[in-house]
Parts: C-alpha cells; structure tokens; sequence
C-alpha cells in the first residue's frame, strides 16, 4: 500500500524528540495521541489573529471566532455523517458526554427497577457514570460477560436484554484489550427491543471511519485528544429527537433564550447543553485535526494500522514469557501484554530508558484486569504514525528486560 508514512511523521514535530538521548517511540495513543503541525498552527492562528468570545459580540474578532467555531461543528458532523450539526454538542470529552447523557437522559427516563445494560470491557468512564445513576434512581446495571480473548458473549448480551432495559451504553473499541464490539448488530438488536444505544467512541474513532447513521445508534462520544487534536475538548452526538427532549445539563451562559427571576428558558441545540464559555481555540483545533485525518483517509489509516498490529502480533507471539492480553479476532491497534516476572510497572519503566512510552497499569479498566488475574498489563496502542521500526524496537527491549530481569 501506498501509505505517506515519512510525510505523516514529519507533520508531528514532538516525533522528532530525543528520549533519554534516544530516538523516541511514542506507544501510549491510546492514552493520547500527538499533535501534527496542522493543529499547532491552527490554534496558535487563532490566538494571534482571530480570537475573542463566541457567539457574543457583533465585533468583527467575535465573529471570526465564531464562524471558526461553528465550521468545526460541521467539520464533526460531516466526519460522523451525522444528519444536522444540531446533533454535535462540545464537551470536556468522552467522560464528560457520558455524564451529561446519565444525568439527563438518564435521569429522565431510567426509573427505579429499570435496567442498564454495559459490558465487561468498559473503562471506568462508561461504569462510574452508570453505578451513579443507579444509586440516584433506584436502576439496576447489568453487565454483559466477555470470553478469555476479550470478545462480547454475544448470547447472554441478546439475553440481558428484556422489558426493564431502558438502555445499552457499550464500548466501539477496548482501551485495555483492543477488542471490536460488534456494534452494529448489537445495535440493531437493542433497538428490535425498543432500546435505545450509547457507544463509548473513544478509541473507535481515531482508527476507523466512523458513520453513527450506519450504525443507527442514538448516542456515541469521543475525546478530541484521541483524534490527534487537543485535549479538554470532546464530543457528544446524540439523534436530534432525543437530544431535543432531554434537559440541560448545566445552566448558564450561551445555553439560555431568556432568563427572568421568575423563570429562565433554554437556547434550542445545539447550545441548550454548552453552558458558559467553550474550548473555542480547542473546538477549532479539533476541525484541524479532522481536516488533516480526512486528508489522508481513515479507511487508509484503518489498513495500516492493521497491518501495524498484526505484525506486532506475531512478534509479540514468539517470545517465550509474554502472554498477549486481548486476542479478539476483531481488533484495533492495541497490544496489552504481561511477562513472566517482571511487573508492567517495570516493563514500563525500562522501555522508557530506551526512549519507549507505552502504559502500565489498569488502563481505568479495573473489571477487565480482575477478569484475567492480573494487577495491571503493559499496553502498547498505536497510531497512524507509527512503523514496524518501531515495533522491533519495542520487541528488542522487551526481550532484553526479559534477559536482565526474566
Ligand atoms: N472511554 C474509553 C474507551 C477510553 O479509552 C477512555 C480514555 C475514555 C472513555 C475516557 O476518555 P477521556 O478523554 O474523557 O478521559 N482512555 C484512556 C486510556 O486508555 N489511557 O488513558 C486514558
């Protein structure tokens, strides 16, 4: 394949960093993903020519402001495919989205008894949320088991699901394993019941093209930070429907027609549910970093990570110690291992003697860990940017801690 890999490493200036005089190798995307220029310039732009408050002041700077803005909601919209730029609604992120439809729509609709229905392979951010609800309401959360590869028992899923669910809100990819979900079925089912769908989009969206009219369902969040774009800055789609019969979530500024003592009325979407003054440059930056993702193609960076990961497979297969956590036969980019008495801990901070980043820990998965035995797992999660230099890298300083410490 035909794939500008040379022209995509030199976009991001921070790959050129030397760690601990070593070449670095960044392998904890999954954390958060690097910056390419294109999102540096935009909001350093912004800041030295167009920036004032938003959708405020009729001066010219305000108005720059927030057409850059808005352009970046249609950015998202069009990246999605949702129908209206209506259904994009900016939050801090992915964890602030799912709270704003728990505390909302969940609060709305999910009454005492009323069943929720996640998996065994959500990050805190998709249980916390929920167990929160559930202790406000009285509602009760269901979990849906996976098998030892990491992959949803679809079964007992489809079993789960009966006249109390008022709601599934599942993980599109696994931080911690990497695994699919086979969202789209799952979808169709819930709603054959009549049961609305969440989808923790997280870290779907910055390896697949991602189309939440495909795949019907009524919400799906994602972090700016995990799509090459800043931190702080994130997303909620909601179908219009359901977005316009919920409650704001907090009051203020910007989400209001008008406010009396007496009684305040609510600004129509998108603004009803962004209160006060927003991540503008952030907002813009993130249209950046879609711009520069749709200049390359997500279906381009979906084949390359694949390759990516299915070459980091097999070498990972052949060392003697390593036991590769998460082996669904649909997977993103993310290698979770451990080894043979080392703690990931270790594991973590000898690579990063030879310039390598990866994560070790529980990757805000705890369930997941305790589903294997084990504390926490070295995780390796690749980016477009990322080679099978890098990769041989990784695997020459694993099975040199192994002989060191092994
Ligand atoms: N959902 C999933 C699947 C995630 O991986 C994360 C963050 C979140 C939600 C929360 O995103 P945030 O941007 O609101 O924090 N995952 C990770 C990780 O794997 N390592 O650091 C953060």
């Amino acid at each position: 394949m035909n794939y500008p890999i040379e022209h995509i490493r030199a976009d991001f200036p921070i790959l050129a960093e030397k760690i601990r005089n070593k070449p670095l190798v960044y392998l904890d995307n999954a954390a958060s993903c690097q910056k390419p220029n294109a999102v540096i310039d935009s909001i350093s732009h912004l800041y030295r020519h167009d920036y004032a408050n938003i959708h405020r002041g009729v001066h010219t700077l305000s108005v720059r402001a927030t057409d850059k803005f808005e352009a970046a909601r249609e950015k998202v919209r069009a990246f999605i495919n949702a129908t209206s730029d209506k259904e994009i609604i900016f939050v801090r992120g992915a964890t602030e989205a799912i709270n704003l439809i728990a505390q909302t729509y969940g609060k709305a609709h999910i009454k005492a008894g009323d069943e929720i229905v996640i998996t065994a392979m959500e990050h805190h951010s998709n249980i916390v949320p929920w167990q929160m609800l559930c202790e406000q309401t009285g509602a009760v959360l269901k979990v849906a088991p996976m098998n030892m590869q990491g992959e949803l028992i679809y079964d007992t899923f489809e079993a789960l699901l009966n006249d109390k669910t008022r709601l599934v809100a599942v993980v599109h990819m696994s931080n911690a394993l990497g695994t699919i979900n086979p969202v789209k079925k799952m979808t169709d089912l819930a709603h054959s019941k009549g049961i609305p769908v969440m989808l923790d989009g997280a870290q779907a969206i910055p390896h697949m093209a991602v189309d939440v009219q495909a795949l019907d369902c009524d919400f799906y969040v994602f972090s700016g930070h995990k799509l090459y774009g800043p931190s702080g800055i994130g997303v909620l789609y909601g179908k219009q429907a359901l977005l316009e019969a919920m409650p704001p979530y907090q009051g203020g500024g910007d989400m209001i027609r008008t406010v009396s003592f007496e009684q305040s009325t609510y600004a129509g979407l998108p603004h009803k549910f962004e209160a006060g003054t927003p991540a503008i440059a952030d907002v813009v930056g993130l249209g950046a970093a879609i711009d520069y993702l749709n200049g390359i193609g997500m279906a381009a960076i979906a084949e390359y990570e694949a390759q990516l990961l299915d070459y980091a497979t097999e070498q990972a297969r052949q060392i003697k110690g390593l036991r590769i956590i998460g082996e669904a036969e649909e997977k993103g980019a993310i290698l979770s291992f451990v080894l043979d008495h080392i703690h990931p801990h270790d594991i973590g901070t000898m690579l990063d003697s030879l310039g390598i980043a990866i994560r070790a820990g529980h990757h805000c998965a705890m369930p997941v860990m305790d589903f294997y035995q084990v504390p926490a797992t070295a995780r390796a999660s690749f980016a477009m940017y990322n080679t099978q230099e890098e990769v041989d890298v990784l695997m020459g300083g694993i099975k040199e801690l192994i002989k060191i410490f092994g």
